[in-house]
């Protein structure tokens, strides 16, 4: 394969899902990124930009991807071989970041589940696992409730992830939240992105369950690692809900009716009131929190727009 194939094949597996999830969708574009480096031999900066818009142009919604690219595109050196090292060393250090920060955020957010306790969550999220799964090793009795995550069902891999873990595990529809929820002790979900303002973008039906838990003062906790923290929002910039193909949602015959509209958003809001603590590698924090993290941690301030070198193009 030439390198431009490699990362439109990569693209259309994040497209089609069959590479999803945030951290595992900015893993994989930084993984690719860093195989296109190794291949590419002319027009160095143009060509990564290209390739960096490809990626970027998939899923508009996970800020981990943006910011995934963003972190690989500030390479630095003069010659050919220093901007390739460079490439190489930064994708490195981000899928590194990557692992660490998902251990961490179980180790931290284990010590929030106490023995006996009843876990819901939602989708499939690596970071929410993490913390499930950690506790499960420390010896805590636990159990957890999954939603199905409808259209895409991620629940289905999150009850597999969790049964062969050992972990017992209930898997209910996404309609069933609130009567389930008084069963509940606590509420882990992870993120897609955390805006300036400390709202949380998650799958579709992460805002319903967030307000279901309130309502029985379940607490509801998010684990996200730093990256999925948006810069982008601190400009003023919207996050894009994904709003996807209505045949995933409903038959032909459905869809061929007169008068009637199928609407299919992958990715909700969750405002910051119906947050009680956002779960990172670096602590757990609450989310009016967010723009320190944005400023710390990623090093945006607000002053160096132009730091921010590749943008989704259809997406803007
Ligand atoms: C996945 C989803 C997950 C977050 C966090 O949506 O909403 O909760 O991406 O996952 P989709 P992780 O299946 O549409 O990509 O913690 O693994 O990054």
């Amino acid at each position: 394969m030439d390198a431009f194939e490699i990362v439109r094949d990569a693209a259309d597996k994040i497209k089609r899902m069959e590479v999803r999830g945030a951290a595992r969708i900015a893993k994989f574009a930084v993984e690719t990124l860093k195989r296109f480096a190794e291949l590419v031999n002319e027009n160095f900066d143009e060509n990564m930009r290209k390739a960096a818009e490809i990626l970027l142009n998939t899923r508009p919604t996970a800020v981990s991807l943006f910011n995934a690219i963003n972190y690989v595109m500030r390479y630095s050196g003069e010659s050919l071989e220093e901007k390739r090292e460079s490439v190489i060393r930064r994708a490195e250090e981000f899928i590194n970041w990557v692992d660490t920060a998902r251990a961490k955020i179980g180790e931290i957010g284990a010590k929030r589940i106490k023995d006996g306790y009843v876990v819901m969550t939602h989708c499939n999220s690596s970071a929410a696992l993490s913390i499930i799964k950690t506790a499960f090793r420390q010896g805590k009795s636990i159990e957890v409730i999954a939603t199905e995550s409808r259209p895409r069902y991620q629940g289905h891999l999150t009850v597999r992830e969790l049964s062969e873990e050992g972990i017992p595990v209930t898997l209910i529809v996404d309609s069933a939240v609130r009567y389930f929820m008084n069963e509940v002790d606590c509420v882990v979900v992870g993120a897609d992105t955390i805006t300036v303002n400390g709202a949380l973008i998650n799958k579709i039906g992460t805002s319903q369950i967030a307000l279901a838990a309130k309502e029985a003062r379940v607490p509801f906790m998010v684990a996200a690692e730093t990256y999925k923290f948006s810069p982008k929002t601190l400009f003023g910039e919207l996050v894009v809900i994904e709003e996807r193909d209505p045949e995933e949602v409903a038959p032909k015959e459905i869809l061929s009716l007169k008068n009637v509209k199928v609407r299919n958003p992958a990715f909700d809001v969750t405002p910051r009131d119906y947050i009680d603590l956002i779960i990172t590698e670096i602590g757990a924090i609450p989310p009016e929190m967010a723009y320190i993290i944005i400023r710390e941690r990623l090093g945006y301030s607000g002053m160096e727009y132009e730091e921010i070198r590749v943008s989704a193009k259809h997406f803007d």
